[in-house]
């Protein structure tokens, strides 16, 4: 058989149903494999779009996300998407093509060392040096890279490789289970959360990747402990439920912090130190005891007294069985702070100010959502906002980047969404910034015939900086651009554009833009007044009076 057919169908053999990229002329075996093949190529425009789309696949279904990109330029676009989901703990394989390594007559044209490049952002980097080592080393990236942690993996498939002819054979998948926690460990769990007087549970990333939705709500419904969320593991629980504090966007002095304060022992299901911190430990503070796939990193700011480690899922089960309600646990203090929280999160939900107010936008756009509808963010001031404000119903509802956060990354998430669920509603958030980063894939979206909305929020500036030039006391400077029009830009792309001109406008408009199908692109300013304002000043000076 001819290598790249070998590579292909090992490729099917791991379920591989969507490959994301731009090919380039070492590929191109590859991509004739592919034409034939059961697994869809998605054409991008630009690398990064591919390999954000690929990783936002893997980890909203935990199967990898592949990518394919040609050498040298098409290999370092995928630099940054690369991160995001080595970071991220999302399932991805890149694929790069390479110029023949046997003999070759072109001397060093477009040649970089894409293997040892890719070495510090995946877990796996790999050169196919033989037709026949195709299976062993692809079943060996899907293997890296869907174990937890999952992560990114790199091979490279050079040109005279792939036109070889092989005799090798595809090695199947094994039946594997994931370990699970140590008894003991189990038990000394249940010793310090019995013996707490404040416990407090807390619900990371980790946790909205493999099925622990309903372990964690039986845990909480048990037990009686309240709970709050990091903002990669929104949703994993209803953020609606009447024990959830809060959402930990800041990482310090917001209501949900003087919760943290007065608790004694935090029980953390799945947040790892890649997400920018929930809380910071100090020596004499409260207790941590980490619940993960995996031991906990050491960091200034986290360093757990006690960790079970194995599937999270089965280990807060474990804990939840020995467990019984304690009559000295003592909610009194949380369940206050908790009514501020939600005071403080109904201010200004209908502010009729134009340019819109955050607050408002991120109560429009959830009373638009329906409980599984899809919000894929980019990075921007926003992100706080929709992390602290909005309440995910679901797991993985909230498509945000809080390891590498990386502008860029929301229209081609949203993309992914749409095709992994065709049939929810998927809105990709952006800021006018971080649009512009990847606003070149709307042709993709429009290509693909995907229903998808985009909702642009304008300040014609990099908000977020100007956020933090502000709070440190700086002048006003170099943060400001221009726009294009962006109703027309969505226009030239066969896009439809729209333009939100007062706060009432929006949820009419969302729900027209929903009713017609293709691709619609919301242009809606917004007031960043209150982010320093709010954000800066009131929250901390409020938080401080409780
Ligand atoms: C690729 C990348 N470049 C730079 C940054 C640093 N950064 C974080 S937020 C931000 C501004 C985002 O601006 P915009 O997308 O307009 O959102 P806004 O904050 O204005 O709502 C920048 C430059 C980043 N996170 N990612
Ligand atoms: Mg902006």
């Amino acid at each position: 058989m001819k290598a790249s057919d070998l590579f292909v169908k090992a490729l099917e053999a791991e379920g591989v149903q969507y490959i994301f990229g731009v090919p380039g002329e070492e590929n191109l075996d590859l991509l004739e494999s592919l034409r034939t093949s059961s697994i869809q190529v998605i054409l991008t425009r630009h690398e990064q779009a591919a390999g954000f789309m690929a990783a936002t696949y893997g980890r909203l279904t935990g199967r990898a996300g592949v990518c394919l990109a040609t050498l040298g330029p098409g290999a370092t676009n995928l630099v940054t998407a690369a991160a995001y989901a080595q970071l991220g703990a999302m399932p991805l394989l890149m694929v790069t093509g390479q110029k023949p390594i046997k003999s070759s007559k072109q001397g060093r044209f477009q040649i970089v060392d894409v293997v040892h490049m890719m070495q510090p952002l995946t877990k796996f980097t790999h050169q196919i040096a033989s037709g026949d080592n195709i299976p062993s080393r692809v079943r060996e990236a899907f293997r890296l890279i869907e174990e937890e942690r999952p992560g990114a993996a790199h091979l490279e498939f050079p040109e005279d490789v792939a036109v070889e002819e092989t005799s090798a054979d595809i090695i199947p998948k094994s039946l594997t289970r994931r370990a699970i926690a140590e008894e003991k460990a189990v038990r000394r769990a249940i010793e310090m959360i019995a013996a707490a007087r404040h416990p407090l549970l807390l619900i990371g990333a980790a946790a909205n990747r493999k099925s622990t939705s309903n372990v964690l709500g039986h845990f909480i419904e048990a037990t009686g402990i309240p709970f709050f969320s990091t903002q990669m593991g929104k949703g994993v629980v209803d953020e609606r439920h009447p024990l959830f504090l809060g959402n930990a966007a800041l990482s310090a002095d917001d209501f949900l912090h003087r919760a943290i304060d007065s608790a004694d022992l935090i029980i953390n299901a799945g947040h790892d130190v890649v997400e920018k911190p929930p809380f910071f430990m100090h020596p004499d503070g409260f207790k941590v005891i980490h619940v993960g796939f995996s031991s906990a990193a050491v960091d200034p700011v986290y360093f757990p007294q006690l960790e079970v480690v194995g599937d999270i899922a089965n280990s807060m089960w474990q804990i939840m069985e020995g467990l019984t309600r304690q009559s000295t646990w003592d909610f009194s203090r949380f369940m206050q702070i908790k009514a501020h929280v939600e005071d403080h999160l109904q201010l200004r939900i209908d502010a009729d100010d134009f340019p819109m107010s955050p607050s408002r936008l991120v109560g429009d756009v959830r009373k638009f959502m329906p409980s599984d509808g899809i919000i894929a963010l980019d990075n921007g001031i926003y992100k706080i906002w929709f992390a602290r404000n909005y309440k995910a119903h679901q797991p993985n509802t909230v498509l945000l980047d809080n390891a590498l956060a990386s502008m860029g990354a929301g229209l081609p998430s949203a993309i992914a969404a749409r095709l992994v669920y065709p049939d929810r509603r998927v809105m990709a958030i952006c800021g006018d910034g971080g649009f512009m980063m990847n606003s070149q894939e709307l042709e993709t979206a429009v290509r693909l015939k995907l229903n998808l909305m985009i909702l642009i929020l304008r300040d014609d500036a990099y908000g977020m900086i100007k956020w933090k030039q502000a709070a440190m006391g700086f002048n006003n400077f170099a943060l400001d651009f221009g726009n294009p029009d962006f109703v027309h830009y969505a226009e030239s792309y066969g896009a439809h554009g729209h333009r939100v001109t007062a706060a009432d406008e929006l949820i009419p408009l969302m729900e027209a833009c929903h009713a017609s199908p293709g691709v619609h692109v919301i242009d809606c300013p917004v007031d960043y007044a209150d982010n320093d304002r709010i954000l800066n000043h009131e929250i901390k000076e409020r938080s401080k009076l409780i």
